[in-house]
């Protein structure tokens, strides 16, 4: 018992991947290539994801594909791969031919979950500096001894990745620990706090770094004297450092399923894909 993973891009370019169902009609694909047949890179931006399955009578559509010998989901994976080969499709004209074969076809008891997504580089952004309690955004004054809040925004995925938070550079830089968190919800908005203690006053810069990308402000601390945590701090400013390996790559993948490490070969790409929500979809409809 399988399924078939099609992702196809806005220039209709497509991928193809048999996952397999457990037997508790659950089923998660790991590092699901973004590479076609022909070796070229899903284009980033929008991507649609098909998950088919035969249904009870275990062939495609009305069992017959054109150009295949039999119906079963390795001949649905090759009647796929080969839509756009001849001539180029737009990603509507791929999308619709393979539902002319499989669920629009009259009687057909297969199964599709059908989302679409956003393929896009990863990216970690510091957007908050601020003494911890505070509810102030952009980037704060802190006073020694203050525990430090970081704030930012990330498009990886949590407990896959990591993101660390240091003091690189300032007068007592050292002094400082390093803190890092792999816990964020789906807003992406993640917090770090560092502590403060015994260090000295001064500008210090401040790097987030999520494995592929860093980001990094500068941060006045002031002395404890001084206070004025809600300061605005005018000369901090948030600066992007853009990575500059951050294309697909052969080693581009996705994963279907927020369970398990991410995998070792994952590019410098982060992949957003919502198609485990509908899970339970195809399950209770198997179920009928
Ligand atoms: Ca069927
Ligand atoms: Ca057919």
């Amino acid at each position: 018992m399988a399924c078939l993973v099609v992702l196809v891009d806005s220039r209709g370019r497509l991928v193809t991947d048999r996952v397999s169902v457990d037997d508790d009609d659950t089923f998660e694909g790991d590092d699901i290539s973004l590479v076609t047949q022909s070796g070229q890179d899903l284009n980033e931006g929008s991507v649609t994801g098909l998950i088919l399955g035969l249904g009870r009578d275990g062939v495609a559509g009305d069992g017959i594909l054109p150009g295949q010998e039999r119906a079963d989901l390795a001949a649905l994976e090759s009647y796929i791969r080969g839509i756009g080969t001849t001539r180029a499709l737009t990603r509507e004209q791929v999308v619709a031919r393979i539902l002319d074969e499989t669920t629009d076809e009259v009687a057909s008891d297969d199964l599709l979950i059908q989302e679409s997504f956003r393929y896009a580089d990863g990216s970690t952004s510091i957007e908050t500096v601020r003494p911890e309690g505070s509810n102030a955004s952009g980037v704060q004054q802190i006073a020694v001894g203050d525990t430090m809040e970081v704030v930012g925004l990330t498009n990886r995925k949590p407990d896959d990745n990591t993101i660390t938070v240091g003091v690189v550079d300032g007068p007592s830089a050292n002094e400082f620990d390093t803190g890092s968190t792999d816990q964020w919800g789906g807003d992406g908005i993640w917090s770090v706090t560092l502590g403060t203690d015994n260090v000295e006053p001064g500008t210090y810069t401040i790097e987030v770094d999520d494995g592929d990308n860093t980001d990094t402000v500068q941060v006045q601390i002031v002395a404890a004297e001084a206070g004025g945590n809600e300061t605005e701090n005018a000369s901090g400013n948030a600066t992007a450092t853009p990575a500059g390996n951050a294309t697909g790559t052969e080693n581009g993948s996705a994963s279907l399923n927020g369970a398990g490490p991410a995998p070792a070969t994952t590019g410098p790409v982060a992949l957003v894909l919502l198609l485990v929500a509908a899970l339970g979809t195809m399950t209770s409809r198997r179920e009928e």
